[in-house]
């Protein structure tokens, strides 16, 4: 597992070189209470993402908690969102380290072929995933929709900043893509 900064380094050794690009890992540090804002906004809002974005996937698709459906009985409900709060608890770790390692190696290494194995469906995954990534561009930028989310609304009151922490919303929506692309 690597983070922004033991990536520099591996990086460096591998061409048996001084550390050299510090200019990222600058910025890296400058952006550093952003970045733990969003990890603060993805994590302390979990659980209700995880349950809306599993809500969302069944409401588009019922026949998964109909018999035969991989959401049904409630014994494959349970693990459902359970893998929905893991995938969402490793997207917000990539994003503390500022690096993909710790999402690759300890979730998604062989999540394909577990999935494939067990009869869950990927499309379904990703569904999931992918309304999880437009919650946690929502509560990062710290914009939740009033129509989405009625009576939970819920808003951190983070800095405002003129950007909305858009280089924050990108990398993280990039975790979020590449748990889609492993499932798929
Ligand atoms: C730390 C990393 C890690 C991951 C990622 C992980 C995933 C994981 N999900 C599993 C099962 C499962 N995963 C699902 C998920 C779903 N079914 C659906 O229809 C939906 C599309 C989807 C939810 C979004 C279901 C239903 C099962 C149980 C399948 C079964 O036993 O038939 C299993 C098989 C063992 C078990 O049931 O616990 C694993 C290993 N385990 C881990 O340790």
């Amino acid at each position: 597992m690597l983070d922004a900064f033991s990536r520099a380094v591996v990086s460096a050794d591998a061409s048996t070189k001084c550390v050299t690009d510090l200019g990222a890992l600058k910025e890296f540090v400058a952006q550093g209470n952003r970045r733990l804002d969003a990890v603060n906004a993805i994590a302390s809002n979990a659980s209700c993402m995880v349950s809306d974005a599993i809500a969302g996937m069944i409401c588009e698709n019922q026949g998964l908690i109909q018999a035969g459906g991989n959401c049904y009985p409630n014994r494959r409900m349970a693990a459902c969102l359970r893998d929905g709060e893991i995938v969402l608890r490793y997207v917000s770790y990539a994003l503390l380290a500022g690096d993909a390692s710790v999402l690759d190696d300890r979730c998604l290494n062989g999540l394909k072929e577990t999935y494939a194995a067990l009869g869950v469906p990927a499309t379904s995954t990703a569904r999931a995933v992918q309304i999880m990534k437009a919650q946690a561009a929502a509560h990062i930028k710290d914009q939740p929709s009033e129509a989405l989310a009625g009576a939970r609304l819920r808003k951190m009151g983070s800095p405002e900043t003129a950007d909305r922490c858009a280089s924050i919303v990108a990398e993280a929506s990039s975790y979020f893509d590449r748990v889609i692309s492993a499932l798929s």
